[in-house]
């Protein structure tokens, strides 16, 4: 069978080999422009006026393009129309682009470009460059959001511990290899084709046709494949595709707009930064009774993703655990930055981090191995201990019997023992080590959001071509798509090919994002080759002289018995039967329900869970640290390719250790400019970070929902998984001070920073 097995991504040759092609490789129409931005020499403040001239006579120019420019509507901002694609009067990040170069290469694009500051006349106001800062003054991108079970102010005062604190994580660049690229070609009758990295192809679609003032059906966007996207080209590839389509429309001639990674950092917006303060009230065995905590975001200038991505924070605070009583408030605060969009996890890890640290700092007040107080504190599976703050039950519950597979196969407390006896005998160096779990929940937070579409043909040679509306990012979704279709009609793979995902194919779709992308997509293509296979039965059954019941597809055979026909016969027959050897197929998660302004309902079709041990080792004199071993255990239900999933969580897990250890951000505190924009001081883990002792298995237990064939998303729980890391930092720092103690260790935990909590010890 083509499902359960590990199958190579569709692409993998071509990506070793150099020959898989992105936008940029596409050959380049005859007469192809090349475009640039000019970016805002300050962080807020007005536009006064632009020097035209100036630009105009550079080398190669052929054009400059302003928000004058723009037929239709400036924006492109997914949600609210709060997103300029060129600055208007109102400058509100240092990097926001306020005019394009349109000119003969990108060399003298870029050159054009770089004359911003010159050719800029501004007038500058004071920025606010912090969330805190943006809080303090009540300025917000969306108004506040509220989540509350039960009595939370009342339960503190009545138990018989509290604990107050605050804490703040820092974002993310989603750093994708490719950068952010468009290239727009002028067709005939005013309409375009847009080549672009996006995860949301129909979304491009949409902005790129009010931008210019015309109808959909006059904007084509395709996209072979993207080399990664993480969330970053969920919305913010809109601006790209926008003025390479605006430009090329104008000039009637191709236009590309690459950006390189300086301009991507300055330009593009990443994972969300949260600053909280919490209140937690528990009991002496580490029991949580209460818990207030206010998430405060920081969503950078515009509201772009950050109303779900605060909704998704705001429903994973709770992560393992059964809160009684409970208060969140997330505030999304309007900063002169980057507007911060979808970053694996949407929101998900700055919820749940929250949680775990609180958690580890109750244990360590009582002095009591942590990973005792999480189990303690789980989801149960009985009433009153399995309901999310949010009204959704927490069905199939893998928490507890995960964790202890994990315990038992990273041999944790053996290692717990040794661990201590080492730090007692190692004056300078220290490990630490800790166990975190992982519960997310998988569907879009947005109810109509879970729907997808796929078209399969069966050609007469009994090839069959997929074309579904998810982008291929390398998580390999053709590839289980392919799987999903392969098996229905008992295909071999190698007769069944993904094309790119084209918004002439499917209409309407979602983003490829919230991890849904196979599951969405993959029932959609089961649905389409149902139905083929459907119209197919009795042309087979009359073949074979048989009952349709009785025909049964496997291995590019049909057979009864012991009479067989191969597919390509049938096909062959069927054609001349004129039977319709093609599908479209559509798929939407059903049971969903949602408030958006009471936050209650059942937002997720289902969770997948996941469980971490990462042992790292601290050098108490410099701060520098390193990860000695991880197992990970997760959860991806009956895989449909456990290679693919076995290097989705890998990655995830690396990703999300980078996020806490050594991937900061750093804005100028005077003028706001980013200043870790480039690889040189942007640190996300290399080679030399992976732990040299790795572990990683699926937990394969069959999805209890009706998912397509019973797997379950994998592309960003794991992500969460990267918690053990920087939890076992604490842990190794706490080992430098008295029993009890509880270091304050901010993410990205640094070698600076661990300094900084050592001197606390
Ligand atoms: N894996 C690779 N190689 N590249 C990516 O860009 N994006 C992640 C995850 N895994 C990503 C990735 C994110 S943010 C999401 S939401 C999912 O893949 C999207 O794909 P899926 O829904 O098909 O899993
Ligand atoms: N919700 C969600 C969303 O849970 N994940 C997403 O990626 C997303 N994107 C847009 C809107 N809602
Ligand atoms: Mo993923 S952050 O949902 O693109």
């Amino acid at each position: 069978s083509a499902v359960g097995k590990n199958r190579t991504h569709e692409s993998a040759a071509l990506h070793v080999s150099g020959e898989a092609r992105y936008c940029d490789d596409l050959p380049e129409l005859q007469g192809t422009l090349h475009a640039a931005l000019g970016l805002s020499p300050i962080a807020h403040g007005h536009l006064l006026s632009i020097d035209l001239e100036l630009l105009r006579r550079q080398p190669g120019v052929v054009a400059v393009l302003t928000a004058a420019d723009i037929p239709g509507e400036n924006n492109c901002g997914p949600l609210l129309h709060d997103d300029p694609i060129l600055a208007a009067e109102k400058l509100s990040y240092l990097g926001q682009p306020v005019f394009a170069i349109i000119a003969s290469s990108r060399e003298l694009a870029r050159r054009a470009a770089a004359l911003a500051r010159q050719a800029i006349r501004c007038e500058a106001l004071p920025p606010v460059l912090t969330a805190l800062e943006a809080h303090a003054a009540g300025q917000y991108v969306i108004p506040p959001m509220h989540l509350s079970r039960g009595d939370a102010a009342a339960a503190l005062q009545a138990a018989p511990h509290r604990l107050i604190g605050e804490w703040r994580v820092g974002g993310q660049e989603q750093f994708y290899l490719e950068g952010q690229i468009s290239y727009a070609l002028p067709q005939e009758q005013d309409s375009l084709l847009i080549h672009c990295s996006t995860q949301h192809p129909s979304e491009m679609q949409q902005l790129v046709a009010h931008a210019l003032g015309w109808q959909a059906h006059a904007v084509q966007l395709q996209c072979r494949r993207m080399g990664g996207g993480f969330g970053g080209k969920e919305s913010q590839s809109a601006l790209f595709a926008c003025v390479a389509a605006i430009a090329a429309h104008r000039l009637g001639r191709p236009v590309k707009l690459r950006l390189d990674r300086d301009d991507d950092f300055l330009i593009t917006g990443r994972r969300h930064g949260f600053d909280y303060r919490w209140q937690l009230g528990f009991d002496g065995q580490g029991q949580i009774l209460a818990a207030e905590v206010e998430l405060i975001a920081n969503c950078g200038h515009s509201a772009d993703l950050s109303a779900p991505v605060m909704a998704r924070a705001l429903c994973h605070f709770d992560n393992a655990y059964w809160l009684p009583h409970v208060a969140m408030h997330g505030f999304c605060a309007r900063t002169n930055t980057q507007s911060n969009t979808a970053f694996r996890g949407f929101g998900g890890p700055q919820g749940a981090l929250a949680i775990e640290m609180i958690l580890d700092s109750v244990a360590r007040r009582l002095q009591l191995d942590p990973l005792l107080v999480r189990q303690r504190n789980f989801y149960r599976d009985e009433a009153g201990h399995n309901t999310t703050p949010y009204g959704q039950t927490v069905e199939d519950n893998q928490l507890h019997a995960l964790t202890e597979q994990l315990i038992a196969s990273s041999d944790y407390h053996a290692r717990r023992a040794e661990i201590a006896a080492f730090n007692a005998s190692s004056p300078l160096l220290k490990k630490g080590l800790a166990l975190t779990p992982v519960k997310f929940g998988i569907s879009f937070n947005v109810v109509h959001l879970n729907q997808a579409g796929a078209l399969v043909h069966v050609y007469t040679d009994g090839s069959v071509l997929v074309n579904h509306g998810g982008t291929e990012m390398g998580q390999g979704l053709n590839t289980k798509v392919a799987q999903v279709v392969a098996q229905e009609l008992g295909l071999d793979m190698a007769q069944v090919r993904c094309s790119a995902t084209d918004t002439q194919k499917i209409a309407n779709t979602s983003a490829t994002a919230a991890s849904t992308g196979s599951d969405l997509n993959g029932k959609a293509a089961q649905d389409a080759a149902r139905r083929i296979k459907q119209r197919l039965l009795p042309v087979a059954a009359k073949l074979l002289g048989c009952s349709e019941a009785d025909v049964c597809f496997a291995q590019g055979q049909i057979g009864a018995g012991e009479r067989r026909l191969s597919f390509r016969e049938l096909v062959a027959q069927a054609y001349l039967q004129r039977v319709q050897l093609w599908s479209e197929g559509f798929y939407a998660t059903p049971g969903l329900c949602w408030d958006r302004e009471k936050l209650q309902g059942k937002p997720f079709y289902y969770f997948a869970y996941g469980a971490a041990v990462a042992e790292v080792l601290i050098d108490t004199l410099t701060g520098e640290n390193r990860m000695l071993r991880a197992d990970l255990l997760h959860d991806a239900g009956q895989s449909i390719n456990p290679a693919l999933d076995i290097g989705q969580v890998e990655g995830a897990f690396v990703q999300g250790a980078g996020w806490l250890t050594t991937e900061e951000l750093v804005w100028h505190p005077d003028s706001g400019l980013l200043r870790t924009h480039a690889p040189s001081t942007y640190k996300i883990p290399t080679a030399n970070d992976m732990p040299p002792d790795f572990r990683v298995s699926l937990y394969a237990q069959p999805n209890a929902a009706d998912s397509i064939h019973c797997s379950k998303a994998v592309g960003e729980p794991p992500l969460l998984l990267g918690f053990a890391v920087l939890l076992a930092l604490k842990d190794a720092v706490a080992a430098c001070g008295p029993a009890g103690c509880d270091p304050l260790l901010h993410a990205p935990a640094t070698a600076e920073r661990v300094l900084q909590a050592l001197s606390q010890t």
